[in-house]
């Protein structure tokens, strides 16, 4: 008995050991398979107890990304700005907003990233720029060369004598025309979005020679690609033709929906810009040429053709928000079922060119946070099941914790974008309850500040919702998160096949497999009642034990379990990650502690067969 034991231990040691030496760096590029980390400068930590969070806080903070397992982080802008848009206003490109540090706290940002292996990519806003910008100011003075590099026009005299704006354009904020009047220059410019924030002039050579030195600027200072902001809205129609009437209902003729965007959005021109900024970045590449493939991430809402078409334009990552927002636009929420789940990862699947590399976005500083949309017994779902996709990943800061939107009242809100409302509809528009302090712990303003008035609201469920509880529970959001990030630097989950199902109308399930390699599983009870199914349908070995590696917070299902595949019951909400070795996954932590419970855990079992 005792002689049986030891030798299929030493077998299964063996195999575990056989499983590590196998497991060879893939051949694909970092921005393949990495996770990107949103960072929201304000909203991250405040290190001067100002109530504003600043890059010294984030420096004081990126040993938490090693505590995720995350390699890349994308930081919000932080660039000099008078601050209507929440630093999307650049006033200077090239440094730093004194809110914020100065451009030495950057380097030292950077530099620190560099010792904990972690890559920073920025974000670069180039639809407009704020109308304190230099730039603005010479081309409203036409001062050459910048007397064109911005969109003006001189706009339309009516026979009674009234000028007015040379079309019905309207800004994106809801605030009526997007023209604005310059007395100095006597003519209109165009604005986009907010009203000091002026649309560039991208059909001017000068203007592109701007923007190329600009990325120039920071990848000199070391950071490892960009994250381009609103790249739909770069061009506008030529002929400045106006945009007819949406028909939706709902809006009045202030609000930017009441019009269909022909002219002004989606522009065939504006691809070519990005290609041209990928072709600057390859050129930087190559002539630094140290091995680093420095890449380029797009930020783009618009239907999956149009955002498909900008991998062709060079873009490595054209965001998918698709499980933000469905292809008519609307918000996924709670009502969300099992089928919307797998149209939705079909739909980037089969529409992705054969050389593009796929991305799920579920949170970001312009939408209603992941746990508030889906609702808080969702966060482990759509961690296991976008953490396990193929692709890269994007987290919004405090998603990890699944961190809720805050209540923020009329008096306190900040977004221009409501600001521009009124008191009954500003809660539609405002992007404050996202942006609120990341939750560290329950001391004063959550250990965001020592301050306590903060820019924002904290969010009142901070003394229980919080890093440092998660990290002390058995079981937490944070700890399946940090073990789905383990998962996740596997060979499997970086190069496996992907085949997905729907069972029984309220079941997600995937599996990821690859030729000498346990596949993963995912299974996501995406109903509110409790199911039983058979899950032999699913694509890979004819092994009838399944062994989970995670499980839901909450869940009955323990980890390191054994559970038959004929019939597994899911209750409400239910969330596991399974593969079919007994032991292969869960020894592949790099941990040494891992290894050593992993062992004890392979022991148990025996001892218990
Ligand atoms: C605390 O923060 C508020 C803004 O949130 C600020 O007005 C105040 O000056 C700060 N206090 C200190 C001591 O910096
Ligand atoms: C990913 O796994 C490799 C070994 O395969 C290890 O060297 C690396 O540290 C892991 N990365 C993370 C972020 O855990
Ligand atoms: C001038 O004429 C336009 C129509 O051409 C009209 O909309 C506007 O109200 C008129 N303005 C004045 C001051 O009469
Ligand atoms: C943009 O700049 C070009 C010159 O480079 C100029 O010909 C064109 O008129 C400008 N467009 C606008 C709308 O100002
Ligand atoms: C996507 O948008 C483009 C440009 O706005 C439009 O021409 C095209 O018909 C749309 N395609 C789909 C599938 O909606
Ligand atoms: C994919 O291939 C097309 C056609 O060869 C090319 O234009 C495009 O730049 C490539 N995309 C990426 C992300 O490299
Ligand atoms: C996925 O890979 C596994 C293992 O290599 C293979 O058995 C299976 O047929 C593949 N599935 C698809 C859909 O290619
Ligand atoms: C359960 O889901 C169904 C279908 O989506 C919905 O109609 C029902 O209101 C939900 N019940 C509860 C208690 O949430
Ligand atoms: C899609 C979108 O609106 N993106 C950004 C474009 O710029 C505005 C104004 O600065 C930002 O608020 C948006 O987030
Ligand atoms: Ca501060
Ligand atoms: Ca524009």
């Amino acid at each position: 008995m005792m002689t049986v034991a030891s030798g299929r231990l030493i077998v299964t040691i063996g195999i575990i050991i056989a499983g590590l030496a196998i497991r060879v760096d893939s051949e694909k590029q970092w921005w393949q398979t990495t996770t990107l980390y949103q960072i929201y400068p304000q909203s991250f930590k405040d290190s001067d107890g100002n109530g504003l969070g600043d890059l010294n806080g984030i420096t004081s903070k990126l040993e938490h990304l090693n505590d995720m397992g995350i390699e890349t982080v994308w930081l919000s802008p932080f660039f000099k700005s008078p601050e209507v848009d929440n630093g999307y206003d650049v006033s200077d490109y090239i440094d730093v907003n004194p809110k914020y540090g100065t451009l030495e706290d950057f380097d030292n940002l950077v530099a620190r990233a560099k010792e904990l292996g972690i890559k920073v990519v920025l974000d670069y806003v180039p639809n407009h720029t704020s109308t304190e910008h230099e730039w603005f100011k010479l081309s409203e003075a036409r001062v050459a060369p910048y007397t064109d590099y911005y969109v003006w026009h001189e706009g339309i005299l009516d026979a009674n004598g009234t000028r007015r704006p040379p079309n019905n354009w309207l800004s994106v904020f809801n605030s009526g025309s997007a023209w604005q009047w310059s007395d100095k220059r006597q003519a209109y410019y165009l604005h986009q979005f907010e009203v000091r924030q002026a649309d560039l002039n991208f059909t001017n050579p000068d203007v592109l020679q701007e923007t190329r030195n600009i990325l120039t600027f920071w990848l000199d200072r070391g950071i490892a690609g960009y994250r381009i902001d609103s790249a739909p809205y770069l061009f506008e129609d030529a002929d400045f033709r106006d945009e007819p009437l949406s028909g939706l209902d709902g809006y009045t003729s202030n609000d930017y929906y009441y019009l269909k965007h022909l002219y002004t959005k989606d522009l065939i021109e504006n691809y070519n810009v990005i290609q041209m900024w990928r072709d600057h970045i390859d050129n930087y590449n190559s002539k630094v040429n140290d091995g680093l493939q420095r890449a380029m991430f797009t930020e783009a809402y618009a239907n999956i053709s149009m955002v498909v078409l900008y991998y062709d334009y060079g873009s490595q990552i054209p965001f998918n928000f698709f499980f933000i927002k469905d292809k008519d636009g609307v918000n996924l929420d709670t009502k969300v079922t099992a089928s919307d789940v797998k149209n939705t990862v079909d739909m980037w699947m089969n529409n992705m060119p054969v050389n593009g590399t796929a991305n799920w976005v579920i949170g970001n500083h312009d939408n209603s946070r992941a746990a508030t949309r889906y609702g808080t017994n969702r966060v482990d779902s759509l961690n296991f099941i976008l953490l396990l996709l193929p692709g890269v990943m994007t987290v919004y800061n405090g998603d990890e914790i699944g961190m809720t939107d805050t209540y923020i009242s009329w008096e306190e809100t900040q977004d221009p974008q409501a600001c521009s409302t009124d008191p009954d509809r500003y809660q539609a528009f405002s992007r404050d309850p996202e942006r609120t302090p990341f939750q560290w712990d329950d001391s004063t303003s959550a250990g965001f500040s020592t301050n306590s008035t903060t820019f924002l609201p904290v969010n009142t469920n901070y003394r229980t919702l919080n890093l440092a509880a998660q990290k002390a529970a058995d079981k937490s959001y944070y700890k399946n998160f940090q073990a789905v990030m383990r998962l996740r630097n596997t060979t499997v989950a970086k190069n496996g096949n992907l085949t997905s199902f729907v069972i029984k109308n309220q079941i997600f399930a995937f599996s990821r497999e690859l030729e000498g390699h346990d596949p993963l599983i995912v299974v996501v009870n995406w109903g509110n009642t409790s199911v039983q199914a058979n899950f032999d349908k699913l694509l890979f070995n004819d092994n009838q034990r399944l062994k989970v590696i995670l499980s839901n917070v909450g869940s009955n299902i323990e980890v390191g379990s054994t559970i038959l595949r004929s019939s597994i019951t899911l209750a409400p909400h239910a969330a596991l990650v399974l593969t079919t070795s007994s032991s292969g996954f869960l020894c592949s932590g790099s941990m040494i502690l891992l290894q050593v419970s992993c062992l004890i855990s392979v022991f148990r079992s025996f001892f218990n067969s």
